[in-house]
C-alpha cells in the first residue's frame, strides 16, 4: 500500500512549546505536508455529527480524543495529500494513540522534534494567542499540562530509547529555535 515509502516526522511538545509555528516554518522550506492533529480535530468538530461534539467536549476539557478517530483523520488527510513526506504536529499524545498509529498504517517516524519549554512560557503564550479556541483558557491550560506530563511524555521517552528524539530548548525566539530545527530536517 505504500506506507512502507512514507516519510514522517512528528512534532511533540507542550501546549503553547511552538510545534504550530515551527511546522509552518519548515513547511514552507521544505514542502512537506503539515498534519496538525489539533486542527483536523477542530475541523471535525465543526461537522456537526455526534462524533463532532464528543470531540469539541473532549478539546474543551483538555482530553485525548479517542486514537481511531484522530488516526482515521490523518489518515484520510495522508491519502488525499498525494505525497508522502509529512509533519504530524501534536500526536501521538499518548501510548495507545503512539502504538495503533505504528500498527495500523505500518509507519514508524524518521525523527521526533521535541520542543522543550518550560510550563510558565507555555502559559504566558497561550493566553496570549488571541485566537479563540476553547480549550485556551487557564483551567482548561492546568489540564492540558497534566495530559501533556502524565499522557505524552511517555511516547517521547519511548523514541528516545530508540534514538529518534531531537530534543530542541523552545524557550527561545521562533526565529533561533528554527536555526536549529531546519538542520535536522535538512539531513532527512
Ligand atoms: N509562539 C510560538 N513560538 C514562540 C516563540 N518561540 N516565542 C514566543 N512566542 C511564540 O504557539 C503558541 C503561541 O505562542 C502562538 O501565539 C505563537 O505565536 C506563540 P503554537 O506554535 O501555536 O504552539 P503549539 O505547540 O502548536 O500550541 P497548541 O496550543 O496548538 O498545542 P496543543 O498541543 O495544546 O494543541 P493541539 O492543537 O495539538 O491539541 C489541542 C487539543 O486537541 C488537545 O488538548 C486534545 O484535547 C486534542 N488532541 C487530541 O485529542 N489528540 C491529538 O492527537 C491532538 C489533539
Ligand atoms: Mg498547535
Amino acid at each position: 500500500d505504500g506506507s512502507v515509502s512514507h516519510k514522517v516526522v512528528f512534532v511533540l511538545g507542550g501546549p503553547g512549546s511552538g510545534k504550530g509555528t515551527q511546522s509552518a516554518r519548515l513547511v514552507e522550506e521544505f514542502g512537506l505536508v503539515h498534519l496538525s492533529a489539533g486542527d483536523l480535530l477542530r475541523a471535525h468538530m465543526k461537522s456537526g455529527s455526534p462524533e463532532g461534539q464528543m470531540v469539541a467536549d473532549m478539546i474543551k476539557d483538555g482530553k485525548i480524543v479517542p486514537s481511531h478517530v484522530t488516526i482515521s483523520l490523518l489518515q484520510q488527510a495522508m491519502d488525499n495529500s498525494g505525497k508522502h513526506k509529512f509533519l504530524i504536529d501534536g500526536f501521538p499524545r499518548n501510548e495507545e494513540n503512539r502504538s495503533s498509529f505504528e500498527s495500523q498504517t505500518g509507519i514508524q517516524p524518521e525523527l521526533v522534534l521535541f520542543f522543550d519549554c518550560p510550563e510558565e512560557v507555555m502559559e504566558r503564550r497561550l493566553l496570549g494567542r488571541n485566537e479563540g479556541r476553547t480549550d485556551d483558557n487557564m483551567e482548561t491550560i492546568r489540564k492540558r499540562f497534566k495530559v501533556f506530563i502524565e499522557s505524552s511524555l511517555p511516547v517521547i521517552q519511548h523514541y528516545e530509547a530508540l534514538g529518534k528524539v531531537a530534543r530542541i530548548n523552545a524557550d527561545r525566539s521562533a526565529d533561533d529555535i528554527y536555526k536549529e530545527v531546519r538542520r535536522l530536517v535538512v539531513e532527512l
